[in-house]
């Protein structure tokens, strides 16, 4: 026994951005990444006061019930539907989130996945590989544009604008459908139109989702609003996995509903629906919109901050940087 309070760590992070945290706390990382049944996830609390946690690990009221020892949670991620945070509130217990850090770094991807599916670019790359590349047509592999489209975010915080303001060197059009508009100043920097669902829908060449999940967005996405989409039309997801419908989609890219999908995010990952790894006109990716190196490591640096901060050490001492429910630490 050390004395220190205990800290677990879920998964394994950079060491050298956990390093501050070992002379505060007894540390516990886990040494390999993967997804703990809730048993294990409770055993894995016992005694526990901080936990640095990920999207796999569901923290509710049956989980917090068991670990009565638990203080705060830091979140590596800036969604937190894995994180029932009244139940957290209830309890006592302080958590935190990574807003902010890795805003730029999913725009970027959410462009890479646009132009990748517009493009087939990983489906050419399997052809390629396939050894099929032994002549080439010139109406072969034919792809949509991105520049000068009518480019679509369903949900506009701070990565839906830095995904808004990228389009401006594709000269696209935006059109946008969010909760609330923007200041009529934000929306001409970023030449960015408010419209309905529906017009949204409609118009979008290319649709991007950076919607939070909750329970209201759960299948935002679903057979009817894909009907509604263009034939020609190309939906990316980099949210969650569960506002898309993923069978309704696999459904309508297998019947030309709309032309193409990429998606960095699904409904049951790590599994895939099986339809889905079927089509060529999906482009899969594992769930990685913020895996820079430089975000991911932020992204750890600022629980860790949190973390610290939650226990009274570090340049933030008593007010953690990111907390989602201020009240607890009040
Ligand atoms: C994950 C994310 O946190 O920030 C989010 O909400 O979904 C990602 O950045 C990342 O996959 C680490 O689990």
């Amino acid at each position: 026994m050390s004395g220190k309070p205990k800290l677990w760590i879920s998964r394994p992070l950079f060491p050298d951005v956990v390093e501050p945290l070992h002379e505060y706390f007894e540390v516990h990382a886990e040494a390999e990444e993967r997804v703990l049944p809730p048993d294990a996830l409770v055993s894995r609390l016992a005694g526990v006061e901080a936990a640095i946690v990920g999207l796999a690990d569901r923290i509710d009221a049956d989980v917090l019930a068991k670990a009565p020892s638990l203080r705060f949670v830091a979140n590596l991620g800036v969604g937190y539907n894995n994180l029932d945070l009244d139940a957290l509130s209830a309890a006592g217990v302080g958590a935190s989130n990574t807003p902010d850090v890795l805003n730029e770094t999913v725009a970027d991807y959410a462009w890479a996945l646009m132009l990748g599916a517009a493009r087939r670019v990983s489906a050419a790359e399997r052809w390629l590989r396939d050894g099929q590349w032994t002549s080439s047509r010139f109406d072969g592999w034919l792809g949509a544009d991105v520049h000068g489209r009518t480019l679509g975010i369903l949900g506009m915080g701070r990565i839906g604008q830095a995904i808004a303001r990228r389009a401006i060197g594709f000269r696209t059009r935006v059109i946008y459908h969010n909760r609330s508009r923007l200041a009529p100043e934000t929306e001409r920097e970023y030449a960015a139109s408010y419209v309905d669902k529906d017009t949204l829908l409609r118009e979008s060449d290319h649709l991007i989702l950076v919607l939070p999940f909750t329970p209201a967005n759960r299948h935002a996405i679903g057979a009817a609003e894909l009907a509604r989409m263009k034939p020609g039309a190309i939906l990316i997801n980099i949210a969650r996995g569960g506002i898309v419908d993923d069978a309704a989609l696999a459904e309508a890219l297998a019947r030309g509903t709309i032309a193409g999908a990429a998606l960095d995010v699904f409904e049951g990952e790590p599994a895939v629906h099986p339809a889905l790894l079927e089509l060529d006109n999906v482009l899969l990716s594992p769930h990685i919109a913020s895996a820079s190196r430089d975000t991911r490591r932020g992204m750890a640096a600022l629980a860790v901050d949190n973390v610290l901060a939650a226990f009274g050490h570090g340049p933030h001492a008593g007010r953690p940087p990111t907390l989602l429910n201020p009240g607890v630490l009040a």
